[in-house]
C-alpha cells in the first residue's frame, strides 16, 4: 500500500477520499507546488463537502445510538455523560443555529476558549455545519494571548465557559475572556457556556448564556455545502521568530487524512473506545479527539481533568471505568506517572487496552519502556507518532501489528509521506540509509496545511525557503541502518515544554516587556519531567537589584503575558549577554551552560567580550 501511496499518488488518495460522503465528488485530486514563490497546495479542490455532516449525520441512519462522545469529568464523584450520535447531531444543530442567531455565517471566524467539555466539540462541527472556521484557543492561554487571536483572526464571536474545572480548581475563563475582549473589537460577542455556574460579571448586549440560548434553539439546522478547499480552522502555534503563526486547516484533504491516520495508526474497529488525552486547545485535539474518530463512526472519550487528580491513577482508572482500547498520550505525562510508582498502574485492571500511542516530543527510552511494561503489560504495540500542527496528522509512525517498534523511534513514514534527511548546509538529500540531519519532506499529503492566516509570505519563507523544493519540517532526525526514523528534536528556536511548542522568541519578548528588564535570552535545557524546561538569561535595568523576589515577580509576569505553560524554570541574572561584534547573541554557547555542558562551548573567538561567558559558567542555574 505505501509503495502504491507514493508512485501513484493521485490514485492513492482518490480512493482514500471515498471514505468521506462527498456533496460532490472529487474528480481533481492533486495539484501541488513547493517552489518558493509560488507555493499552492490543493487537495481534491473541485470536491464539495460538509466536514460536520460527515462526522455526524451520515452515521446517523445506522449507528444514531452509538456512543460518540464519552465524557469523564474533571471530578470522579461527578457522572460520566454518554453523547449518541444522535444527541451529539441536536446539540451541533443547536449551537449552530445559536451562532446563526448572532449573525455567523459562511467564512466567519469564531474563536473558542473552552474546558475539555462537549461543547466545545459541539462548537467546533457547529462552526463546520455552518462553513465559519473555528480558532481554537488552549484555555491555559492567558487574557493578552486571547485577545491577540481574537484580533489576529478577526473573529465575530468568542466561545466561553463562566469556569474551567481541572485537577479540583477553577480557572475563571470568563473573566479571562472579559479581560481580552477590552481589547477587541465592540461588535465581537460572547457566548459562554455554564459549566459551574459560578459567578460571572455580565455586560448586557455583548455576553449570551449559551446553555440557555441553546435549549431554547431548533434542533435542525442545515449542512452548507463547502469547498474541499474552504478553510476549516485557524490553530495558532509557536514558531521561532515573532509572533504565533495561524496555521490554516482546510475541509476535504484534512478530513480525508485526520479519518484515514486515526483509522490505520490506532487500528480502530467499531466497537473500540478509543481515548486521546491532549486538550482540544492543540492539534492532537483536534484530529484525534474530534475530527478523526468522529469521521471514522468511532467513540472518543473526552477528559475534562488532569493525569495527577484526584492521585496518579487517574489515567488508568479512566481507562478501566470505560474500558478504553486505544490509549494516546504525550511522553512528560508517562515520565510524570512513572515517577510516582507502579502501584498506581497495577492497582487498575487495564486488560480492555490494545494499542498504546505517544505524541508531541521525543519519547525517552526508559519512559517508552515502562510505558510498554507496566501499562501496555508487553501485549500493546506502542505507536510514537510524529507529526506537527501543520503537517493536520501523523506522518511518522509504526502500524501495529506490521511494522517493529524501538523505544524511541517514529519508524515509518505513513501511506503517502515522503520523508527525506537533507544536509543542513548543503541542503542536499543524503542517499545513504543510514543518515543524521534535518528532516523534510518531498511531496505533499492530503492533511497538509494550506498557508498562515493572512501572511502566506510567511507560510513560504518559513517553510519552503531554506531548502527548496521541501517542506522543512524544523526538526532533526536520524536515520538508522533498518531505515527507521529517529527525530532528535527541534533545529531551530521552538523549544517543547511538556509536549507544548514555545517559541523563545515570544518568552524573550514578554520579559523585556517588563520596566525592569534590559534584556533577555531564553533556551530550553533537559528537563526529567517536562522534556526541555525554560531557562531565561536576564539583563536588569541599571540600577535594578537582582533578588529572589525579582524572579517570582519575572515568572508570574511571563505566566500573565502569555499562560502558565510558559513559565520561566530558571532565571538567570546576566550582567551581559555573549555577543558577537556585530551584536547578534550567540543562543549556541547560552544552550550549552543551560544544558551544564559548558565543557563544549566551541568556538568562542568571535565574540566581543569573552569574559561574559566565564560569568555565566559561574552563576549559572543548572547545576543538576
Ligand atoms: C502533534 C504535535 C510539533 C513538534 C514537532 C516535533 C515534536 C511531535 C513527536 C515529536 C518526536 C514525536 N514532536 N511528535 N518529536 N517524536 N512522536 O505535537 O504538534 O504541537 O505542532 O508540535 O513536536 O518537534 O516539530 P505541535
Amino acid at each position: 500500500m505505501y509503495a502504491r501511496s507514493v508512485s501513484d499518488p493521485e490514485g492513492f488518495w482518490s480512493e482514500a477520499a471515498e471514505r468521506l460522503d462527498w456533496m460532490r465528488a472529487p474528480q481533481r485530486i492533486k495539484d501541488v507546488d513547493f517552489t518558493h514563490g509560488r507555493v499552492a497546495i490543493r487537495w481534491f479542490e473541485d470536491g464539495t463537502l460538509n466536514v460536520a455532516a460527515n462526522c455526524v449525520d451520515r452515521h446517523l441512519a445506522e449507528h444514531g445510538a452509538r456512543t460518540a462522545i464519552v465524557w469523564e469529568p474533571d471530578d470522579p464523584s461527578e457522572p460520566a455523560q454518554h453523547i449518541s450520535y444522535r444527541a451529539l447531531h441536536e446539540n451541533v444543530c443547536r449551537m449552530a443555529n445559536v451562532l446563526k442567531d448572532h449573525g455567523v455565517g459562511r467564512g466567519d471566524r469564531v474563536v473558542l476558549y473552552l474546558p475539555m467539555i462537549p461543547e466545545a466539540a459541539y462548537a467546533m462541527l457547529a462552526c463546520a455545519r455552518i462553513g465559519a472556521i473555528h480558532s481554537v484557543v488552549f484555555a491555559g492561554f492567558s487574557p493578552d494571548a486571547l485577545g491577540q487571536r481574537i484580533n489576529g483572526c478577526g473573529a465575530k464571536v468568542v466561545i466561553t465557559a463562566d469556569e474551567a474545572p481541572r485537577g479540583g480548581r477553577r480557572t475563571a475563563l470568563k473573566s479571562n475572556a472579559d479581560k481580552a475582549l477590552i481589547h477587541c473589537d465592540d461588535r465581537v460577542k460572547c457566548l459562554v457556556v455554564k459549566r459551574t455556574g459560578g459567578q460571572t460579571t455580565w455586560t448586557e448586549g455583548r455576553d449570551v448564556d449559551l446553555t440557555a440560548a441553546m435549549r431554547a434553539a431548533a434542533t435542525d439546522c442545515p449542512a452548507e455545502e463547502m469547498g474541499a478547499e474552504d478553510p476549516l480552522f485557524i490553530l495558532y502555534t509557536s514558531g521561532s521568530t515573532g509572533q504565533p503563526k495561524g496555521v490554516v486547516h482546510t475541509s476535504g484533504g484534512y478530513l480525508v487524512y485526520a479519518a484515514l491516520t486515526h483509522e490505520v495508526t490506532f487500528d480502530y474497529h467499531p466497537g473500540d473506545v478509543y481515548w486521546c488525552t491532549a486538550d482540544v486547545g492543540w492539534v492532537t485535539g483536534h484530529s484525534y479527539i474530534i475530527y478523526g474518530p468522529l469521521a471514522n463512526g468511532a467513540t472518543t472519550l473526552m477528559f475534562e481533568g488532569v493525569p495527577t487528580w484526584p492521585d496518579a491513577s487517574r489515567f488508568w482508572q479512566v481507562c478501566e471505568k470505560h474500558s478504553v482500547t486505544q490509549f494516546y498520550t504525550a511522553p512528560t505525562a508517562i515520565r510524570a506517572l512513572m515517577g510516582q510508582g507502579n502501584d498506581f498502574v497495577t492497582g487498575c485492571d487495564l486488560s480492555s487496552l490494545r494499542i498504546l500511542g505517544t505524541v508531541g516530543e521525543p519519547i525517552n527510552p526508559e519512559a517508552w519502556t515502562w510505558y510498554n511494561e507496566v501499562v501496555g503489560q508487553n501485549r500493546c504495540p506502542i505507536v510514537d507518532t510524529y507529526w506537527q500542527t501543520e503537517t493536520g496528522g501523523h506522518l511518522l509512525t509504526p502500524l501495529p501489528g506490521a511494522h517493529a517498534t524501538k523505544p524511541g523511534a517514529a519508524m515509518k513514514p505513513f501511506f503517502g509521506v515522503q520523508p527525506v534527511v537533507l544536509d543542513p548546509e548543503s541542503g542536499q538529500e543524503i542517499e545513504a540509509t543510514e543518515a543524521t540531519g534535518v528532516l523534510a519532506f518531498r511531496d505533499s499529503w492530503p492533511g497538509q496545511m494550506r498557508t498562515v492566516w493572512g501572511d502566506h509570505e510567511r507560510f513560504e519563507n518559513t517553510y519552503f525557503q531554506q531548502y527548496k523544493g521541501y517542506y522543512f519540517s524544523g526538526d532533526g532526525c536520524r536515520r538508522d541502518a533498518d531505515g527507521d526514523y529517529w527525530i532528535t528534536g527541534r533545529v531551530d528556536d521552538v523549544i517543547n515544554v511538556s509536549g507544548h511548542r514555545m517559541g523563545t522568541a515570544e518568552v524573550e519578548s514578554a520579559l523585556v516587556a517588563h520596566e525592569k528588564v534590559a534584556e533577555a535570552a531564553v533556551v530550553g535545557y533537559p528537563h526529567d519531567v517536562k522534556g526541555q524546561g525554560i531557562y531565561c538569561y536576564v539583563t536588569l535595568m541599571n540600577g535594578v537589584e537582582p533578588s529572589d523576589d525579582l524572579r517570582k515577580e519575572l515568572r508570574n509576569w511571563v505566566r500573565q503575558e502569555i499562560g502558565p505553560i510558559a513559565s520561566p524554570d530558571l532565571i538567570q541574572w546576566a550582567p551581559g549577554l555573549p555577543k558577537t561584534r556585530s551584536g547578534k547573541i550567540m543562543r549556541r554557547i547560552l544552550r550549552k551552560i543551560a544544558e551544564n555542558d559548558y565543557g563544549a562551548l566551541g568556538d568562542t573567538s568571535t565574540l566581543a567580550d569573552p569574559a561574559v561567558v566565564d560569568d555565566l559558567i559561574e552563576n549559572r542555574m543548572n547545576k543538576g
